[in-house]
């Protein structure tokens, strides 16, 4: 058996739509951060038949099977896994439990059938199980370029210390439509998917650059453009997809207002109502202050840049 630990994959510039459906490969190149605070820990042993146990409950088979057989067929094995997997936070809530969850699998699974495989090849692994997962095998900053199988680090966990992220948990409950089929139905009728995906290169590249030098003030107008356009595909698609709530955007004119009086916050969404919001160390108990003091009802969590899947 093999014990694995694994965080979500925050995006910073989003990863929203499939270049090829069937091996997941992604029509954007996204820009993430794991976040520390959040874990992912995952039993996997070799077993007669595959067996799935997300938080104490049977999981649905249909879910994972095409990647166990990839990850079989590609490490000719007719091997089952016996999997058992626990979060310390939300699942399918919009806090990407589905990226620390198969880069948690993907590890497991390969590592027990081929202990000296690459991290790479574990990463496109990943991918077929959720392509935002292929970020989360590597430390730190990672990007997933389009038309890519696998991820890349891109930044160490250390590279950029005094950078926070606050969780804004506005809704925990799972949401009404997954990621994959949401992202389909934007490619499919949102008349906006194609300007989407034309424009979201150029952001990927300025927030390459914004991240290296470490500039908050630079990043942060690129990372709200990224959410809003992908949110923009949603709400135009038929029918229209809305993952936000009436706190969620309310939470959104606060933080306009706490950033004109000063501060340098800013808010990336994904599909779910919950906000994040990156910070600098030195801003971080004034802002929560804030936040706490006009949102009593949300429950507000910080993370650090977290590490590798290991
Ligand atoms: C991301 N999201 O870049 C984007 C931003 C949500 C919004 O990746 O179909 O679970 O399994 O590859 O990775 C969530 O979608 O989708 C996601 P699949 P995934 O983090």
């Amino acid at each position: 058996m093999i014990v694995v630990t694994s965080h979500p994959s925050l995006a910073l510039i989003k990863y929203w739509g499939k270049k090829n459906v069937e091996k997941n490969i992604p029509a954007t190149s996204s820009l993430a951060i794991n976040l520390e605070a959040f874990v992912t820990t995952t039993k996997v042993a070799l077993s007669d038949e595959d067996r799935v146990i997300l938080n104490g409950k049977e999981a649905p088979l249909p879910r994972f099977l095409p990647f166990f057989e990839r990850v079989r067929q590609k490490l000719s094995s007719n091997a089952g896994f016996s999997v058992e997997s626990t979060t310390n936070f939300p699942v399918a809530a919009g806090l990407a439990s589905s990226s620390s969850g198969f880069a948690a699998l993907a590890f497991g699974c390969s590592k027990l059938l081929n202990p000296k495989i690459s991290t790479q090849e574990i990463s496109s692994f990943a991918r077929l199980g959720s392509a935002s997962a292929a970020r989360s095998l590597f430390e730190g900053f990672t990007i997933l370029p389009q038309g890519a199988e696998t991820a890349a680090p891109l930044f160490p966990q250390n590279h950029w210390p005094e950078l926070r992220v606050i969780i804004a948990i506005v809704k925990a409950g799972e949401k009404p439509i997954s990621s994959r089929e949401a992202m389909k139905r934007s490619a499919l009728t949102s008349p906006l998917y194609p300007k989407w995906v034309e424009e979201s290169e150029s952001l990927f590249l300025e927030a390459k650059e914004a991240v290296k030098v470490r500039q908050l003030a630079r990043l942060g107008p690129l990372m709200q453009k990224s959410y809003l356009q992908m949110f923009a595909t949603q709400f135009t698609a038929a029918p229209p997809i809305f993952f936000w709530e009436p706190e969620s955007l309310n939470l959104l004119k606060t933080l306009e207002s706490l950033r004109n009086l000063g501060l340098n916050i800013w808010e990336t969404m994904d599909a779910g109502p919950q906000v994040k919001i990156l910070c600098e160390e030195p801003q971080l108990e004034q802002t929560l202050h804030a936040l706490k003091k006009q949102h009593p009802n949300i429950s507000f969590l910080t993370s650090k840049v977290g590490g590798a899947t290991r």
